[in-house]
């Protein structure tokens, strides 16, 4: 078996020691700013502040705020803080729109990548010597780079399927065994689908990890992977524009929320509107400062994506966590004045029995208004046959319209808006192919 030479102590360092580096890190990263980049010169320049402003942690709140606008006003290497000639690597964020957002790697950079990565694994409760079906993209995303280089630091093998092509990918996992899958939940979904599809059971499979991440999703999907793969499911977190994969990681042992990384990426929750910091605990945007990052720092970059951070009284380790992302801003449906974001729709399925979590949003509009949401979702197999229900006949459409009121009833009462729920069959409507999943249809 292949040993992991990693040291991971740095995870339970003690509070007040992670607070001094951090303190160090981010005196030293300004001033490295102030010397490199010509952007973060004319900032602090605006804000009447220099590196000498910044001694602690705390003063990170004087620093200007970093968005994915200035990312794209100075497309493609505007930002780089190196010469390209020291570039290791290149990716983009997975935007579909227009052009991408593009950062750049040192040869550190991709080291301390695969570093997190590898520290990410391990939470997940995977080991040295143990096999990686790796089925996110390979490409610019990313995901599947990310991950094998932080496999391969961990002392792992790789399967570099990326994603798609689904039967084949069971095909090798059944032939292959590996211990240890990574894709993005929905389309770990889709692949839990088609082993049942081929009458495999979770005793048969050989998998016991899986590390997901890459778009939001809730307990009710933890709760089917892991009953339908025999596997623990966590949750990986990250973004291009910091890292990649491996910001945040939940524990195998612990769920419910992720350990920021935060010797390298220093969390602060901002309020939507004001941008100031929100009290502990509180919910807002996740703003990310890279502590260590050579070949792109940012301060306080601001993800878009909602979250909130705390403490773990049972943790193992002394990082703070942060909660499951409830969405990207940019995500977020006004329904008649109410804020909704898929994972909330998604959230109140749990409290109704025999949901399958393939589901799709449309807004309904009127006068360019969101008055409410059709929500497409499918009905469990096993529930319809355990009641002797003959599809289309009267008493199957009596049982699925009164389960998709109930549906209704949940959303109503848990997220305060009107849906009209259509309940479709088991595996009718279009699944993840791998990748990231839109639930979100425009009429
Ligand atoms: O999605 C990096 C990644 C790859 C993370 C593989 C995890 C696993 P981007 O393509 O730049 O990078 O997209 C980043 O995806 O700002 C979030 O909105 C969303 N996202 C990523 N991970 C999660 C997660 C990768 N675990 C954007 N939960 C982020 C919720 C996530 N949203």
């Amino acid at each position: 078996m292949l040993v992991s030479f990693m040291d991971f102590s740095i995870e339970y360092l003690k509070l007040d020691q992670l607070r001094q580096l951090q303190s160090e890190r981010l005196a030293k990263l300004v001033g490295y700013l102030e010397e490199r980049s010509g952007f973060y010169r004319g900032k602090l320049n605006e804000l009447g502040i220099s590196s000498q402003d910044i001694r602690t942690i705390e003063d990170i709140t004087k620093l200007p705020i970093t968005y994915k606008q200035d990312l794209r006003d100075h497309y493609p290497f505007g930002l780089f803080t190196v010469p390209k000639n020291e570039l290791q690597r290149i990716h983009c964020s997975s935007g579909t729109t227009g052009k991408p957002t593009v950062v750049g790697y040192t040869k550190e950079d991709v080291d301390l990548f695969s570093e997190v990565v590898a520290r990410s694994l391990n939470a997940a409760g995977a080991k040295p010597g143990m096999q990686l079906h790796n089925a996110y993209g390979y490409g610019i995303f990313t995901g599947g780079l990310g991950l094998h280089y932080g496999a391969e630091k961990l002392g792992m093998s790789v399967l570099p399927i990326s994603g798609g092509m689904t039967a084949r990918q069971v095909d090798l996992i059944l032939d292959f065994k590996p211990e240890v899958i990574c894709c993005s939940p929905s389309y770990a979904l889709t692949i839990a689908d088609e082993f049942a599809k081929k009458g495999i059971t979770a005793e048969e499979v050989s998998l016991q990890y899986a590390v997901l991440g890459s778009e939001p999703w809730t307990e009710i999907i933890r709760g089917h992977i892991e009953e339908k793969l025999g596997v623990h499911a966590t949750n990986i977190y990250g973004l291009s524009e910091i890292i990649g994969p491996g910001v945040s990681m939940e524990d195998f042992e612990e769920k419910g929320g992720a350990y920021i990384w935060e010797d390298h990426f220093y969390p602060e929750i901002l309020d939507p509107v004001t941008k100031q910091p929100v009290p502990f605990g509180e919910e807002g945007v996740l703003v990310i400062t890279t502590l260590t990052k050579k070949a792109m720092p940012l301060l306080r970059y601001w993800t878009n994506d909602i979250t909130s951070l705390y403490y773990d009284q049972n943790a193992k380790r002394t990082m703070v966590k942060m909660k499951p992302i409830v969405g990207r801003a940019d995500d977020m449906l006004i329904v008649r004045g109410v804020n909704v974001y898929p994972s909330q729709i998604e959230d109140a399925f749990s409290y109704v029995e025999g949901v399958v979590p393939n589901y799709y949003l449309t807004p309904v509009e009127k006068e360019q208004m969101c008055v409410a949401l059709d929500v497409d979702v499918e009905i469990n197999d096993e529930l319809v046959k355990a009641r002797q229900l003959e599809i289309n006949t009267d008493d199957y459409l009596n049982f699925v319209g009164s389960f998709g009121k109930n549906i209704e009833n949940e959303i109503k009462k848990r997220v305060g808006i009107t849906t009209k729920v259509r309940v479709h069959a088991q595996d009718s409507l279009p699944k993840c192919e791998g990748g990231k999943i839109n639930r979100i249809l425009k009429k």
